[in-house]
């Protein structure tokens, strides 16, 4: 494992499933655990105690409401803390978005964006740190970007068939 993908709850799980397939399809080693700062403080610690020696390298957290998974896992660590804030009712996020971001001097969290680029966005940010110093994964990263671009380049085509311009 070199990702550890933590979600405050089951109910995050399908919002997030672009970002784990997209570990996934990089070929990243990954677990996703469901564990609360505030529902499950014990178990999200004795996790966080043994994380590191298991491989992880970066730690993802999403949560949503008062967001304090991220925050508290980058009280536990030195490896990078990205924070997805989730965008639930009845604030669509701006609590999370808040609770995740504004974390004091000394704790650092990357924040990702609120809504359906977040979770992507984070696990192409994970792929992108373990690449600094693993050049298979970068090339794996390097191809999956061409293949995004042309992928909107067969969209633009599409569209433009359709206007028939
Ligand atoms: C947060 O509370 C979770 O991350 C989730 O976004 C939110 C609601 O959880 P459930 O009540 O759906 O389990 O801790």
């Amino acid at each position: 494992m070199k990702v550890a993908f933590l979600m405050g709850s089951d109910s995050d799980l399908p919002r997030l499933e672009q970002g784990l397939a997209l570990l996934g399809e990089l070929e990243i080693p990954f677990e996703a655990r469901v564990l609360s700062a505030h529902r499950t403080p014990g178990p999200l610690l004795e996790y966080m105690a043994q994380a590191e020696e298991r491989g992880a390298e970066v730690f993802i957290c999403a949560a949503g409401g008062a967001a304090h998974l991220a925050g508290v896992v980058a009280a536990h660590t030195d490896k990078p803390v990205l924070g997805i804030p989730m965008d639930n009712p009845p604030l669509g996020g701006l609590d999370a978005l808040l609770a995740t971001v504004q974390m004091p001097g000394g704790v650092p969290v990357a924040t990702f964006g609120v809504g359906s680029g977040g979770p992507a966005n984070a696990a192409l940010f994970a792929a992108r740190l373990l690449a600094l110093s693993d050049a298979g994964l970068a090339e794996r990263l390097a191809a999956w970007r061409l293949t995004q671009a042309e992928k909107v380049a067969a969209k633009d085509e599409r569209l433009q068939a359709q206007l028939g311009s």
